[in-house]
């Protein structure tokens, strides 16, 4: 009987043996652990990853946040991705995801993405740091000094949000995204009114897309007026709209010169994107609900997106997410990378550091932390008269206080329900 080579030499791959090193190493660090914090100091539940390795000073985050499955994410990484990956050289970033991404033979949703993504970005982390060089460098440096971020406006009222609006204005914001609240329970992104559209209606609560198609171009009228003409205005549909619809919104906003019209179509009807966006007087931005890169890849390939703004770790991390801003700047789409309170530190460095190294960049959606936040992850960044800078520290200068992180635990508030609360006044189900 001949002898297996796995039993001779460590560092050759015996057939189904999946665990080991498939080639040498280039010296003998080694990934020793995985496993994920859990934390929640501004409410919503913050997923991140932990790589420790053979050094025991050496150590990588990565952002694995879906705050509406996040324990499902929490068991992926500890009960089936750890155990592929520990005694593994950390230095194969492209291999190890591969090897994750490949084990389970289906491809993976959001949950496993989101896994894969903590793994991932603890390995650029990883790289970074022991390269004494921040995570852009490694992208090929930087293109620009800075990303240039959009903030939230929102309120019940016109009147309202356009208050907001003023306020970001002033701390700086050149770009400020515009919602306002539509009667019943009806939208998202702006506070809950607690009206009854109809009381006649199967579903009081009901919303009324005729409604929403007439107000949302007076608000941004509204904005003009009160705003001017130089800030950027945005604004987030939350998908909800017919292909038609959709037409009749982008036309009717036309006057006011969006930089762009977020999500007008749910993922299930993206193939008809690029009809939208050829008929379409304004920039469409997509793809913060893609959850594989091959669908990220055809929104930008087939033509139906102006801006692609996939959330980063929903897609599986830094890896693809590079992929996609040369795919972009080969077609002459931007990228807006995903970027709200649903994303940790960690996947902020992450954006920031793709906004930089990437000529592809079109804006960075941003969120303002709770003081709470920053004493979790020193280092976070800031936004500063509307501009987030890189870290220059090596990996992504951001570090997890875990001590601090415990006494914020997350528990399941309702939000891995929430995307599914709204219904038109037949009480069918609109998808997000
Ligand atoms: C955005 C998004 C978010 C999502 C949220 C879901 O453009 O920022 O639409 O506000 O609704 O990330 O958890
Ligand atoms: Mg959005």
């Amino acid at each position: 009987m001949s002898e297996s080579p796995r039993d001779t030499d460590p560092q050759v791959l015996a057939v189904d043996d999946v665990f080991g090193q498939p080639w040498e190493a280039p010296d003998d660090l080694r990934i020793t652990g995985v496993s994920t914090v859990v934390t929640a100091p501004e409410g919503i539940p913050l997923v991140v990853v932990k790589v420790t390795t053979s050094d025991p000073g050496l150590v990588g985050w990565g952002c694995a946040t879906f705050t509406q499955r996040w324990r499902a994410v929490v068991t992926y990484v500890e009960e089936h991705l750890a155990r592929l990956v520990v005694g593994r050289y950390p230095g194969d970033i492209e291999d190890l995801v591969r090897l994750v991404r490949f084990s389970g033979y289906w491809r993976e949703g959001p949950v496993g993405n989101n896994a894969v993504s903590g793994l991932d970005q603890a390995l650029w982390d990883i790289a970074g740091k022991r390269a004494g060089r921040p995570v852009h460098e490694l992208l090929g440096g930087r293109v620009r000094a800075a990303a240039d971020t959009y903030l939230h406006a929102s309120g019940r009222t016109v009147e309202e949000c356009l208050d907001h609006a003023e306020e970001l204005v002033a701390r700086g914001q050149r770009h400020v995204r515009l919602q306002v609240s539509q009667p019943g329970w009806g939208t998202y992104g702006s506070p809950q009114l607690d009206g009854v559209t109809d009381v006649h209606a199967p579903y009081p609560h009901g919303w009324r897309v005729g409604e929403y198609l007439t107000a949302t171009p007076k608000l941004f009228a509204a904005a003009r007026e009160r705003l001017g003409d130089e800030i950027e205005l945005l604004h987030d549909v939350h998908s909800r709209l017919s292909p038609k619809q959709a037409v009749v919104l982008a036309r009717a906003l036309e006057p006011y010169r969006l930089f762009f019209l977020e999500d007008v179509l749910a993922p299930e009807h993206w193939d008809r994107l690029p009809e939208v966006r050829a008929a379409s007087p304004v920039p469409l931005a997509v793809g913060e609900l893609a959850t594989s890169l091959s669908d990220a890849a055809r929104l930008v390939l087939a033509g139906g997106v102006d801006y692609l703004r996939c959330h980063v770790s929903d897609i599986g991390g830094l890896t693809p997410a590079r992929k996609l801003a040369a795919a972009a700047e080969l077609t002459g789409v931007r990228t807006a990378w995903h970027g709200p309170g649903d994303t940790s530190p960690i996947g902020v460095a992450a954006n920031v550091a793709l906004d930089v190294s990437s000529p592809a960049f079109g804006i960075q959606e941003g969120h303002v932390y709770a003081e709470a936040v920053h004493e979790v992850f020193p280092g976070a960044l800031r936004i500063e008269d509307g501009w987030l800078r890189p870290n220059q520290a090596p990996g992504w200068g951001v570090e997890v206080d875990e001590a601090a992180a415990a006494r914020f635990p997350a528990e399941l508030s309702g939000h891995d329900a929430w995307a599914a609360r709204v219904r038109g006044l037949d009480g069918g189900l609109l998808a997000p």
